[in-house]
């Protein structure tokens, strides 16, 4: 293939984290070039445009801390950001940073082949010529890739079916409209209460209850915004320090779930579920390590569930049975009190599934139902999807999709061996979508470009993960995971909600143990890694 561009760094996504990997290249005065599928920057926050979304990380912690004028210029109105808000941020930053001038959009990369005789990648796009890169980055996002469940039929249904993750850009009008949701993880339960505002008839097809707590979302106060501004750096600092990068101005509780009465337990509970958000789980120090614990604040939050919904049967079924947080646990603005009004309707489709679409509708549980819409809140092929789309190929032409054919393996989540130069940002192995994702996104950038400084000071032209350290990882993140109950459920953590894909766990709990890992890695001249000159 005739090659006419090169560049030292072909980066894949311009979501944060390839915008930040464009703008720290060029920092370091490298070449780069970004592919992005879609038609602007943004990544998650240009596809997920459905009514409610919004992030459930504060949103005076989720942006990027490299720049202090940054972080002091921008204002952000609301407690948790709205998706047009945060779009509206990434646009700001690609402005600000001029980065669109290297970001080729609407441009899908279909293939990436190392060359060993150029110790250099061959990136091919959907459009336009092929490019010749050094080292290539992935920045292709967690959740990325939709998840859309095959139904029998479902080419038969004559109205308007939706992804939340691909949602239209014109907006969809649901007024008057009988609608349908499938789906009850995060992106279901923040657009059921937005879509049943505007409905005639939502019908909530659920396979499986999930917690969800409180947001209490709000404007931001002046005084706070000004509180945070002033000592940016310490605010940072200090949400680095907790085990998501989230919420360091709210220590994790020093004791058990079941070393406290039910008068302080529902105390630490009750005040916890006032402040609202992921923090919630932080009340006890044991929640994700100790099921009797786990099992205790499981029940309070199913007893507040029945306090919320006032038809009891209804209760009953939004109630979940399974390990609170095992699955991502939801935040949400008003989703139990949804279930209240006259126009919403709960349908349980765990045993029996969906049976069939037909050209109105659709059948679950022997019934037929009709809809004008039917919006999929069905979630994504996390993590890996993207990356095993891609024809990725390494060396001797191995396959990343066979190198992971039994689930992925790579060293510091970062790099996997027999793919050298490759770099995967918030890669499975890494705490990634555990954390505020900003922050393990600015992290890994960081070190990225250490360590492409490191190869270039060396004058070496290749970095690789040997296979023993590879092996290591792997086994400490299997080792982490399993003294967790995060195993101990079906979620997209474990990639259940595939169909087929093997089930491994893939983000490694724990930021400030990670980033003491890489750090060790790093001062030890890259131990784990082969340089080839
Ligand atoms: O996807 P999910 P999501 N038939 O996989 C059901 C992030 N996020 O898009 O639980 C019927 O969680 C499935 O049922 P079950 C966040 O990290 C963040 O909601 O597998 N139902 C489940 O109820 C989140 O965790 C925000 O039994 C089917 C739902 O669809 C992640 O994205 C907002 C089905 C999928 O839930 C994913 O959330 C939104 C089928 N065949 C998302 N297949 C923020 O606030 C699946 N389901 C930042």
């Amino acid at each position: 293939m005739r090659v006419t561009e090169y560049f030292d760094i072909a980066i894949v996504g311009a979501g944060f984290a390839g915008m930040d990997m464009l703008r720290k290249s060029r920092e370091m005065g490298l070449s780069a070039v970004v592919f992005e599928r879609g038609k602007d920057v943004g990544g998650t926050w240009y596809w997920n445009r459905y009514p409610g979304a919004r992030c459930d990380v504060p949103s005076m912690e989720y942006s990027f801390q490299f720049s202090d004028e940054l972080q002091q210029e921008w204002e952000w109105s609301e407690k948790y950001a709205t998706q047009p808000e945060i779009l509206q941020y990434a646009q700001y930053v690609a402005k600000r940073f001029d980065l669109k001038r290297d970001i080729r959009f609407d441009t899908i990369v279909l293939s990436m082949h190392y060359e060993e005789t150029e110790s250099a990648w061959l990136v091919t796009p959907s459009q336009g010529p092929a490019v010749r890169a050094r080292f290539v980055v992935t920045a292709m996002g967690c959740l990325s890739s939709t998840n859309r469940p095959r139904f029998t039929n479902d080419e038969l249904f004559r109205g308007e079916v939706y992804h939340t993750g691909e949602w239209p850009h014109s907006g969809v009008d649901f007024v008057g409209k009988r609608v349908a949701v499938i789906g009850t993880g995060s992106s279901g339960i923040q657009t059921i209460p937005m879509i049943a505002q505007e409905a005639k008839h939502l019908t909530v097809f659920q396979r499986t209850p999930a917690y969800t707590v409180p947001a209490h979302n709000g404007p931001l106060s002046p005084q706070y915004v000004q509180s945070v501004k002033a000592n940016y750096a310490d605010f940072r600092a200090k949400n680095m320090k907790t085990r998501a990068a989230i919420g360091g101005d709210t220590p994790t509780g020093t004791r058990g779930a079941t070393e406290v009465s039910n008068t302080e337990l529902n105390e630490i509970l009750e005040a916890r579920w006032a402040k609202g958000g992921l923090l919630f789980l932080g009340g006890f120090n044991d929640a994700m390590i100790n099921g009797a614990s786990n099992e205790r604040i499981a029940q309070w939050v199913r007893n507040k569930i029945g306090s919320i919904v006032t038809d009891k049967k209804i209760a009953v079924r939004l109630q979940p049975h399974t390990v609170i947080g095992c699955k991502r646990l939801v935040v949400d603005s008003g989703y139990y009190e949804t279930f209240n009004r006259d126009n919403v309707e709960l349908v349980d489709i765990g045993l029996t599934k969906i049976d069939r679409f037909t050209k109105n509708g659709l059948v679950a549980n022997t019934k037929e139902f009709e809809f004008d819409i039917i919006v999929l809140a069905t979630g994504f092929d996390a993590m890996t999807g993207s990356l095993l789309r891609t024809d990725i190929r390494g060396r001797g032409g191995q396959r990343l999709a066979d190198a992971w054919s039994a689930g992925p393996v790579n060293y510091l989540g970062l790099t996997v061996h027999g793919f050298p130069n490759l770099f995967t940002i918030t890669g499975p192995g890494s705490p990634s979508v555990l954390t505020n994702m900003i922050v393990s996104i600015e992290h890994h950038v960081e070190w990225i470009a250490r360590c492409i400084h490191y190869i270039r000071e060396r004058k070496a032209l290749s970095v690789e993960a040997t296979r023993e350290a590879q092996n290591q990882w792997v086994e400490h993140v299997n080792a982490i995971a399993g003294m967790t109950l995060f195993p101990n459920c079906n979620s997209w953590y474990l990639g259940d909600n595939v169909p087929g894909k093997p089930r491994v766990f893939m983000p490694l709990p724990g930021f400030p143990d990670y980033v003491q890992r890489c750090t060790a890695v790093e001062s030890e001249n890259y131990r784990g890694f082969a340089f080839s000159n």
